[in-house]
């Protein structure tokens, strides 16, 4: 390639590289549902991370232009409120299948997001991770702002031949400016296995609080029952006992094969909301949907309101991509203006994000039935919605 070819080919990507970033999103007029807006356009996806994080710009050294590092998949994201900007903390995955952490922040939570200048440096415990994702932010009223994550190694005991046999813990981190990390121990708790902890952001009983999923398995849940939840007396060595089940995985719902919990829950007037994910199977596989309820605001292990069904399901290109089928949320950020923004990954390839309000969220998880668990209940609760409207038939 000439030097004017390659000149030319870097202006017209960095062009449209910078026309992406500030392409505004749109919202999706055709869905309604008077809970949340859904939006057009992923809000990350791996073509937003820097262009200098993925090719050589030097023509002596990548005379073709071409692509050295590239970024697949941009995901579940922790989020956050930091100096009057929405922060996420993007799940970001190579070519190569690594997934790392890295700070991306927007004026307003919908677009234009840009990148800090690197991907985040996460030190290690003296078990080297071997995949890292899936943070939750934390702004403890400690004063720190942990970051919870998955930290993924390989099984010792897997059978000979085994490459895929993964044990799963959670990594524990902290900082004070989102850039500099301070790796703690990871989490130890009586289960195998452990994903999608979750740190409460005040204390219970003068303890750290944690929302776990014990589970047996890498993907089986085995006799996990669902979201636990455990107190801590130290995050500098966190050590749990017994994970109290407050969440319950049950037969025939959209939580059957597994759950977990998601965003770092959001204190309300009303109670603490809580924004997780459920898993049922289908004869295409697993289907991952968003659900939420509330717990006591004076205990937050104590649910409160327990809508039946899903928040978020996978809707119309969300249901391609990586791993079909699935949304999953790990962060959501409280705006001043009094929007709740929710983050979700759409089947493990891009980000994308609901928008809604608190008030709106609170009248969703006490207003939406639980669910009625048979057919019949589920019937009664719809007969008893048309007879309640009757007097409206006509008046608007
Ligand atoms: O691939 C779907 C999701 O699988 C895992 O979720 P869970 O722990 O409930 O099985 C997570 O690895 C998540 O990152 C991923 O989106």
């Amino acid at each position: 390639m000439t030097e004017k070819n390659f000149n030319d080919i870097v202006t017209r990507i960095r062009a449209e590289h910078a026309a992406m970033l500030k392409r505004p999103n749109e919202i999706r007029e055709e869905f309604y549902n008077g809970v949340y807006k859904r939006y057009k356009y992923p809000v990350i996806t791996g073509d937003h991370t820097p262009l200098e994080w993925r090719f050589d710009f030097n023509p002596e050294t990548n005379p073709f232009f071409q692509e050295r590092l590239g970024v697949h998949a941009a995901f579940n994201s922790g989020a956050m409120m930091f100096n009057n900007k929405v922060c996420l903390m993007v799940r970001l995955e190579g070519n190569d299948r690594k997934s790392f952490f890295a700070v991306a922040e927007s004026e307003n939570g919908i677009d234009n997001f840009r990148f800090h200048d690197k991907p985040i440096i996460m030190p290690e415990t003296d078990d080297p991770d071997t995949n890292v994702y899936d943070m939750r932010f934390t702004e403890h009223e400690d004063g720190w702002i942990y970051g919870l994550f998955c930290t993924e190694r390989a099984d010792p005991d897997a059978a000979p031949g085994d490459l895929s046999a993964a044990i799963a813990q959670c990594g524990i981190a902290r900082t004070r400016d989102l850039i500099n990390w301070e790796r703690l121990p990871d989490l130890k708790s009586q289960s195998a296995q452990q994903r999608n902890v979750v740190l409460h952001p005040e204390f219970v009983d003068g303890k750290y609080a944690l929302y776990t999923r014990p589970q047996d398995g890498f993907i089986d849940t085995g006799s996990g029952g669902g979201i636990g939840f455990a107190l801590c007396s130290d995050m500098e060595n966190a050590v749990i006992g017994e994970e109290k089940i407050i969440d319950k995985r049950i037969y025939h719902t959209i939580k059957e094969v597994k759950n977990g919990h998601g965003a770092t829950p959001v204190k309300t007037d009303a109670g603490w909301l809580h924004i997780v994910h459920g898993v049922r199977a289908c004869a295409s596989g697993l289907r991952y949907v968003i659900y939420a309820f509330m717990t006591a605001l004076d205990d937050p292990s104590k649910p409160v309101a327990t809508p039946g069904g899903f928040l978020i399901a996978p809707y119309s290109d969300e249901y391609i991509g990586d791993v079909l089928n699935c949304v999953f949320c790990n962060g959501a950020a409280a705006t001043p203006d009094g929007r709740l923004l929710i983050y979700y990954g759409a089947s493990d390839t891009r980000l994308m994000v609901a928008e809604t309000t608190i008030d709106r969220m609170i009248d969703y998880c006490f207003n939406t039935p639980a669910d009625g668990l048979r057919s019949a209940e589920c019937v009664r609760q719809r007969i008893e919605l048309i007879e309640r409207n009757k007097k409206f038939l006509g008046s608007n």
